[in-house]
């Protein structure tokens, strides 16, 4: 059954990245009107930071951003946006953000946020709401030994990723969590509530502490996968007295609350206007690339490349990640990050390929698939998938053409030819995505949406094709994070007016060329015999694989 929203709405998306705000405005027939964005190094520069961070140089590996400054850029972005848009017409508002960052709210902010005077800024009201000043973000990786007292109070790494979704990882809340209750004892106990940056921001245009959402939630080395609550043995495996500071969880999908008088008053919102959770970017993007059933997956090609798709059987690993679907609570999004994404490409391209790309195209074109059994494994920066230190291995296999992996052997070489290099590369990078996705219990996929820098490289896209045996697609649309949060603030109004949880492939379905979530087809799907002959290249690149991991491995 189709759904329509009601006429002459709009629906508001943010999203609240590392570097920037973003904002996107749907329309009732779910095409993009308007967006806008506040870049917070040019545009707030009182707060001094580089890329929207902090990187401090007393502490090895912490990274932090200051929350005032995202508060200050939702004012500013509205009062930008305002120009553009009716807020009188948005029905509904949610939002994407950077996931794993936290805030800290001192004791007494629940008063705080209810009594926000519409004539005064946000920021004059919140200066004083926070415990820490700054909050850890996604790329602080200062918590090492948090994570392992963690992983060893639980019963070990695979213990923790089979109950939370993820071993333990450093830009993870938990980890970080018990790093200030470790070290700022003080902090940890005049906070009233921690927050997710996506949770905090909801909460800001609430005027109240709201949900963390089971989506975000589950990235933080705390939640129960299974059963979507707060796991005892995780929270006290972290600090004590934690859940009260956690508050509730709650669905991607549900209301957070009504928006708040303060914006009523200063922006001219109605007062009717729903806040739904907010969730984590990558969530977010699922949802605006129109990712809705297993089989759909999607690889982000950018400085690292990450692959997400969606399952009903998850096999949590010790890589990886598992997070309830944002847009359906029957299923699960599983998601794989690779640090050597486009720079460890194009650090090969300025090595064999003469710096150029269109070289680094020809000579894809010129090598035949399978690269005659020479494979590569290049990592420019230490791995996370596998966890693998800086280096370069390179193999020739032998007997390729038999079915049999005992009988596919291999032996080492220091270099391939140019031509072969490039081929080495990229068909390492998409083996690699295959076999940990497949390991992670992500169904073969019906079709992939390539987004990213690279996924302008139609070469590129054609190995995923014959890797993978599918159709590859691409967008157009340069933020789908904002652009999935928009569509969400429209799923959730639309699930909350029918009282019930309604699939959101409903609101599309017969009509995605005709909104902004449409893809397009970039490359037929693959070659079925060939498909095969990866298949067992695949295997026997993970065989190789865990090989390195046991003589050169970080665990
Ligand atoms: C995912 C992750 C990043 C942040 C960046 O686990 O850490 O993708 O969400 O915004």
């Amino acid at each position: 059954m189709g759904y329509t929203l009601p006429k002459d709405s709009l629906f508001l998306g943010f999203d609240c990245s590392t570097q920037s705000l973003k904002a996107t405005v749907l329309d009732a027939n779910l095409v993009i009107v308007a967006s806008e964005f506040v870049h917070f190094d040019s545009e707030l520069p009182r707060y001094n930071t580089k890329d929207g961070v902090y990187r401090d140089p007393m502490v090895d590996g912490r990274i932090v951003s200051p929350t005032l400054m995202w508060v200050e850029a939702l004012d500013l972005l509205l009062e930008k946006l305002e120009a553009k848009v009716d807020y009188r017409k948005v029905a509904a508002i949610s939002g994407s953000a950077q996931q794993h960052g936290t805030v800290y709210w001192k004791k007494g902010s629940k008063a705080m946020l209810a009594s926000l005077d519409p004539c005064k800024p946000l920021v004059t009201h919140v200066g004083d709401a926070f415990s820490l000043k700054d909050s850890p973000i996604w790329m602080d990786c200062s918590t090492t030994s948090q994570c392992r007292e963690i992983e060893n109070a639980v019963g070990g790494a695979f213990e923790l990723s089979k109950l939370t979704g993820s071993c333990a990882h450093e830009r993870y809340p938990g980890p970080q969590i018990r790093k200030i209750f470790e070290t700022q004892p003080d902090v940890y106990n005049d906070t009233e509530r921690i927050s997710l940056v996506s949770s905090f921001m909801a909460s800001l245009l609430i005027g109240g502490h709201a949900s963390i959402d089971e989506t975000d939630g589950a990235g933080m080395n705390l939640m129960d996968i299974k059963r979507r609550v707060w796991s005892k043995i995780a929270l006290e495996a972290t600090a004590p007295g934690l859940e009260e500071k956690l508050g509730k969880l709650a669905p991607a999908h549900a209301v957070a609350g009504l928006i708040a008088p303060y914006f009523v008053e200063r922006f001219q919102f109605k007062d009717s206007c729903l806040i739904i959770q907010w969730s984590g970017d990558n969530p977010n993007s699922l949802a605006g690339l129109a990712l809705h059933s297993p089989g759909d997956m999607a690889i982000s090609l950018g400085t690292s490349d990450t692959v997400f798709g969606i399952t009903s059987e998850p096999q949590p690993s010790l890589e990886g990640h598992v997070f309830p679907n944002p847009v359906d609570p029957t299923y699960y999004m599983v998601m794989l990050v690779y640090k050597n994404g486009s720079l460890t490409r194009e650090d090969v391209r300025n090595q064999y390929a003469e710096r150029s790309w269109d070289v680094f195209n020809k000579y894809l074109e010129k090598t035949p698939p399978l690269n005659g059994g020479k494979l590569g494994f290049f990592y420019k920066e230490h791995e996370i998938l596998p966890p693998l230190p800086v280096g370069c291995h390179r193999y020739v296999l032998e007997n390729l053409s038999c079915d049999s992996l005992g009988e596919i052997k291999e032996h080492e070489v220091q270099e391939f030819d140019p031509p072969s290099e490039v081929r080495a590369i990229i068909e390492g990078q998409f083996l690699s995505m295959r076999g940990h996705a497949e390991r992670i219990g992500m169904p073969t996929p019906k079709r992939i949406i390539a987004t990213g820098g690279a996924s302008s490289n139609a070469c590129i896209l054609k190995e995923i094709a014959n890797i993978f045996g599918c159709p590859v697609y691409t967008v157009q649309r340069p933020d789908s994070a904002s652009l999935g949060a928009a569509l969400r603030a429209a799923h959730g109004w639309l699930c909350n007016k029918e009282s019930v949880f309604v699939p959101i492939s409903c609101m599309y379905e017969d009509k995605l060329d005709k909104t902004s979530l449409s893809a397009k087809l970039a490359i037929p799907a693959g070659d079925r015999e060939l498909i095969s002959k990866y298949t067992l290249l695949m295997k026997k690149r993970m065989q190789i694989e865990r090989n390195l991991v046991d003589k050169f491995g970080r665990i």
